[in-house]
């Protein structure tokens, strides 16, 4: 299997903590022509990473993928044993894609002071901070997301959580997590795991690479 795929893609980050969880064997390329491209979008319509190839056939999505990973290769298991925390993984999932991240990503936009709109600022970052009272409402007793077990819910929030505790300071806010005990506990917790470790690492020095002068 190859997974295409960028370091820094919150969405491709989930899918690699995945991969090194499970310890599957899936090799990594950059996107040919690059995102978007018109060479890349023959293997990938969507233009967007990750997708995964397997025996000719792209998937792309980090949901679809991360759930057809799970499906083929069941042990070990990143889904919780019941069913109702199997739900409440999918939610915490659910609500850093639809409600953490686009306003992280406007944010992101916002890093140069020199362009920076101060309304648009503060407006998203009141959208994080909601999005964050919801996640760090729907947290189960830990240590991880849900229960003993990394899942889906770690895999999504951790690489979009990344990005929140190094970008909101920036913005002269708070770190989001430091302030939530939950989330504040669960943050320290995912991170001695090995394989959100070694994908904090990858995402660490893609952000370096990227913010370097020049680049
Ligand atoms: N819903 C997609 C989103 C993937 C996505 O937007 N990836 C970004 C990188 S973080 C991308 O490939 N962007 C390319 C572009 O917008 O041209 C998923 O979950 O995989």
């Amino acid at each position: 299997m190859k997974l295409y795929q960028a370091d820094l893609s919150p969405f491709a980050s989930r899918v690699r903590i995945q991969i090194y969880a499970k310890q599957l064997d899936v090799t990594f390329a950059d996107p040919p022509g690059g995102l978007s491209s018109d060479e890349y979008k023959k293997i990938n319509p969507t233009g967007r990473v990750p997708a995964l190839e397997v025996d000719g056939t792209v998937i792309p999505e980090s949901t679809v993928i991360f759930e057809y990973l799970e499906d083929r290769f069941p042990e070990p298991s990143l889904r919780p044993a019941g069913v109702l925390d199997r739900a409440r993984a999918r939610l915490l999932a659910r609500c850093a894609d639809l409600y953490v991240l686009p306003p992280l990503q406007a944010l992101f936009g916002q890093r140069d002071p020199a362009t920076r709109d101060a309304k648009v600022v503060e407006e998203k970052l009141g959208e994080v901070r909601l999005a964050y009272d919801l996640v760090e409402g729907f947290l189960v007793p830990g240590p991880y997301a849900v229960g003993a077990k990394l899942s889906i819910a770690d895999c999504t929030l951790f690489p979009i959580s990344f990005f929140a505790t190094r970008l909101l300071p920036l913005l002269g806010d708070k770190d989001p997590l430091a302030e939530r005990p939950k989330l504040s506990a669960w943050w320290g917790a995912v991170l001695e795991h090995e394989a959100v470790a070694r994908v904090n690492g990858e995402i660490e020095k893609a952000l370096q690479e990227f913010l370097a002068p020049g680049n």
